[in-house]
């Protein structure tokens, strides 16, 4: 695919916060892209983003996309407005790199696929656990554990206070594995398709204005070549051990990893796996894109990944709420 757009593109993002922060450094470190404009929340972090970045700052989204000094809108803000900024920005002839996820409504992802398909925009999400090296390495050892019967993911993150931040408000954050979207996409990633799936959800000290102090979400996934998954996400208060442990297991062997440090089992042998740092990936990812608008280099994931894992997700979410085990259609 190739797009009309000329050096340097002209890009604006939405969000100041780490991602944006990312963002921003990778594109003012590339000669291709230059980064105009910024619409932040509070006035504080977004007058400091703009003086880190000596850019100037619009009032509104809104405003922002629709700037005609703008050809790609990068959205770096909460969840839980992701997919009406990516609309607008499509429908204002707008190319979108938008962090996960797209939309908690798959039939909206599948909708802003079609549009930016049909304006020959780039519609990209970024998911930059493929890039990282826990998923390379997981990757490149899957081979040695013949046929993968099972899996565990676990992230448990205590927190105590829990932050008064938009990570801990049900709205702004949304369902935990759509906004943890890529615990999910992992596993689709490397095993294909889920038949059904059962979740379950649990938010501690919610209140009217729905922030909660700790959150437990469980999903259980059937893949259609027959593997089970268990996820399991938590942050917050109610959590006093951290857990980040990634478990494959074949009839050939395990993929056992702790944080970045793994070991491949098989038979009386274990071999020590180091993943790296998860440093980096924003940059790889905003090169990835630059390359893919200029030269039509391949992306390393599409839309439609990001949406099928998506729709995963939504079933867990229904499971959650209906207590039955979902089939993903
Ligand atoms: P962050 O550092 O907390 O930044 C969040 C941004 O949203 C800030 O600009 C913040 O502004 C703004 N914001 C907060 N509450 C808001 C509200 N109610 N309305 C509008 N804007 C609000 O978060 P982040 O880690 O950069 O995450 C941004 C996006 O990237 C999220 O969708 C996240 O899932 C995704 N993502 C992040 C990572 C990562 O490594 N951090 C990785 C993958 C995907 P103020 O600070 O002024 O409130
Ligand atoms: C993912 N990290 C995320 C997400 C959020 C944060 C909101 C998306 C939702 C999710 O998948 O859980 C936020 N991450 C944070 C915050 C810290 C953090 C506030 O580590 C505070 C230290 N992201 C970072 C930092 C790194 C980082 C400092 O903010 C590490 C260098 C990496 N975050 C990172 C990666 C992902 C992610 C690689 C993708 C998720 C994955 O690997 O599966």
């Amino acid at each position: 695919m190739s797009y009309s757009v000329t050096t340097p593109i002209r890009v604006g993002i939405v969000g100041t916060g780490y991602a944006a922060k990312r963002r921003a450094e990778a594109i003012q470190a590339d000669e291709r892209a230059h980064l105009g404009f910024v619409t932040g929340h509070s006035q504080t972090r977004t007058e400091e983003f703009c003086q880190a970045y000596k850019i100037a700052a619009l009032d509104s989204w809104e405003t922002l996309v629709n700037h005609p000094e703008i050809d790609l809108v990068i959205i770096c803000t909460i969840n839980a407005i992701h997919g009406k900024i990516a609309r607008a920005a499509l429908e204002a002839g707008k190319h979108v790199v938008t962090e996960y996820p797209l939309t908690d409504n798959p039939e909206e992802g599948a909708h802003l696929i079609a549009l930016a398909q049909a304006k020959n925009q780039l519609l990209h999400i970024e998911h930059i656990e493929l890039l990282g090296g826990l998923h390379q390495t997981m990757r490149q050892y899957l081979p040695a554990l013949g046929q993968v019967f099972y899996a565990r993911y676990a992230t448990i993150t205590p927190q105590r206070p829990a932050p008064h931040r938009w990570t801990y408000h049900q709205t702004h954050f949304g369902f935990p594995l759509i906004a943890a979207l890529s615990r999910i996409h992992r596993l689709t990633d490397l095993f294909g398709t889920v038949d059904t799936v059962f979740g379950h959800l649990k938010y501690w000290d919610s209140t009217e204005t729905d922030y909660f102090t700790s959150c437990l979400c469980n999903a259980q996934l059937k893949f259609t070549n027959g593997l089970v998954a268990d996820i399991i996400y938590g942050k917050g208060e109610h959590f006093w051990q951290s857990d980040r442990t990634f478990e494959l297991d074949g009839d050939q062997g395990s993929l056992v990893f702790d944080g970045q440090k793994g070991l491949l089992i098989q038979g009386q042998e274990n071999i020590p796996l180091d993943a790296g740092t998860p440093k980096g990936l924003f940059t790889k990812d905003t090169h990835m894109v630059l390359d893919n608008l200029l030269a039509g280099t391949k992306l390393y994931m599409s839309p439609q990944q990001s949406l099928y894992a998506l729709k995963v997700a939504a079933a867990v979410a229904e499971s959650a709420i209906s207590g039955h085990s979902v089939r993903v259609s």
